[in-house]
């Protein structure tokens, strides 16, 4: 018998639903996985509490009715009609400049007027100063063997470096490289950028940490997705005019994603540029992005590449 008390079970169960949805925190388009599963046990827990006058039969039945709800939400084709398809950009190259093919590029920043790098590997990660229009190395501050350092950012004149399995963040002062500290980083290290009030990190998978720069706590979190669902490997970031740029690593799209909600709004693809390059060296993956706003002007590189490209995007003609 359902009546007003199976009517009223019902309401609850959409709305826990539409509210992890909402959050994020329930993966939109993959057939049932753990992390669902996980997600669903813990609306059974909310509506154990809500409903624990009905009895356990009754609760149990609401659990298979979550079940039945969730495969119905994760039909192709339900989710991709609430969620717009990404716009496709591709790009035009302006000016190419020369890049140090032994640079291992974890990260790409501009401030200033300087070029910043960070560059990875057990034994060959630095922080650099570059020159744009030569491509040499300014000023250079080399890790320990044991640190495999990752991207960068500039945020008020002092450099934070990523190292990719150390747990640690380094911050620098921007004009000698001097160090000022460290901090613990519970994640793996991979991408960063900041939005002029917080650091924006990547840790490989599609989630990004919003950091507080003072302290280094975490504020808030979201996960990446577009139409298709969660948007995994996010790599080397960048802040530009309100939204995020993040390298897709192993590939040469670049998520052009909204802050607020993850939401993947395009795709930037620069298949075309590695190609350009076989031959002279063995150019790595795409992995590195800076912007200069004052020129308003967008730049590429990526791993062991012996070129640096200032681009512009354009939209794909339908
Ligand atoms: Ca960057």
């Amino acid at each position: 018998m359902m009546g007003w008390i199976g009517l009223m079970s019902l309401c609850i169960i959409v709305s826990v639903l539409n509210n992890d949805k909402a959050a994020g925190r329930g993966s939109t388009t993959y057939p049932l996985n753990v992390l669902q599963v996980s997600v669903l046990l813990k609306d059974y827990q909310k509506l154990t509490i809500y409903m624990k006058p009905l009895g356990k039969t009754h609760i149990t039945s609401c659990l298979i009715f979550i079940l039945w709800s969730n495969l119905l939400l994760e039909t192709p084709g339900y989710c991709n009609s609430q969620t717009s398809q990404p716009t496709l950009l591709t790009y035009l190259i302006v000016q190419e400049f020369p890049h140090d093919p032994q640079a291992f590029t974890q990260g790409l920043a501009w401030n200033k007027g300087n070029v910043y790098e960070g560059t990875g590997l057990y034994g060959r990660s630095s922080l650099r100063r570059v020159d744009l229009h030569t491509g040499r190395v300014e000023l250079q501050r080399d890790y320990d063997p044991q640190f495999f350092a990752e991207g960068i950012t500039v945020y008020e004149d002092k450099i934070y470096q990523l190292t990719w399995k150390n747990n640690r963040i380094f911050q620098y002062d921007a004009h000698d490289f001097s160090l000022i500290g460290s901090w613990e980083f519970p994640y793996q290290g991979w991408g960063i950028t900041h939005d002029n009030e917080q650091l924006i990190i990547s840790d490989g998978t599609a989630r990004l940490y919003f950091i507080d720069p003072k302290t280094l706590v975490e504020k808030r979190r979201i996960t990446v997705h577009d139409d298709q669902g969660q948007v995994d490997r996010l790599n080397e970031l960048e802040y530009i005019n309100g939204k995020i740029y993040a390298n897709i690593w192993k590939t040469d799209l670049i998520a052009i994603i909204d802050p607020e909600d993850g939401l993947v709004t395009s795709y930037l693809n620069l298949s075309g540029l590695t190609t350009r390059m076989k031959g002279e060296n063995n150019p790595d993956v795409l992995n590195g992005i800076m912007y200069d706003p004052a020129g308003d002007r967008l730049f590429v590189t990526g791993k062991l590449w012996p070129l640096l490209f200032e681009i512009q995007i354009v939209t794909v003609p339908l």
